[in-house]
């Protein structure tokens, strides 16, 4: 059972347009998040929310790889980068948060994967594994020792979200049915073996007391 408390913070994460059926980079009933984030951000005091955010020709897009085919894997300076679709181009419609989504009192949204070379799944650091986004000092002035997470998808941005929540030395807890995953060559499998090694738990909905 998971009740919520004055020390928690829900972390609500890519719940875009881009994201969502239709969308430039869909997740497979994406949209069917947005219900249950909404019944948990009325059952946290805290809401944080994250926002995929990309400039054109960002180094994560196939488009900037000539030569590459979609969901190709490439090697960037830093490491291993998926090519995706362009997605979340800052400041287009398909970046925008979900319509739906009603999170009216979340009181930060942390953008990521603004810089042009390097993309960020993560909350809290950037795919080079040394840039941090500023989250986890935040979350720490603020006092919150566990980070709940949901949203999307959860085998990329919730995972290593929770991943790196673990090794700021957060506790973290995934509310799996207020997620969706892309699950692509493993990748859901892969995510689920590694949160479980990392030692974020994982509950359902109706775990989370009102
Ligand atoms: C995401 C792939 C690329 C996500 C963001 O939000 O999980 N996945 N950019
Ligand atoms: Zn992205």
């Amino acid at each position: 059972m998971i009740t919520p408390a004055e020390t928690d913070v829900l972390l609500v994460v890519d719940v875009q347009r881009d994201f969502l059926p239709g969308g430039a980079l869909a997740v497979p009933d994406g949209d069917a998040v947005i219900g249950p984030v909404n019944a948990l951000g009325r059952l946290f005091a805290h809401v944080v929310l994250t926002q995929d955010w990309h400039p054109p020709g960002h180094a994560s897009f196939a488009s900037s790889h000539p030569g590459r085919q979609l969901f190709e894997t490439v090697r960037l300076a830093h490491g291993e980068q998926v090519l995706w679709p362009d997605h979340c181009v800052m400041g287009t419609p398909g970046a925008a948060l979900a319509e739906g989504l009603d999170l009216p009192a979340a009181e930060l949204v942390i953008r990521k994967g603004y810089r042009p070379g390097i993309d960020s799944y993560s909350a809290f650091l950037e795919a080079d594994r040394r840039t941090p986004t500023g989250l986890a000092g935040y979350l720490r002035e603020r006092g919150f020792t566990r980070v709940v997470l949901c949203g999307l998808a959860t085998d990329y941005c919730v995972g290593w979200s929770a991943l790196d929540a673990r090794a700021a030395g957060f506790a973290a807890v995934v509310v799996e049915d207020a997620c969706r995953a892309i699950d692509q060559g493993g990748s859901l499998a892969r995510a689920h073996a590694a949160m479980a090694e990392a030692g974020v738990e994982r509950v359902r909905l109706e775990a989370v007391a009102g």
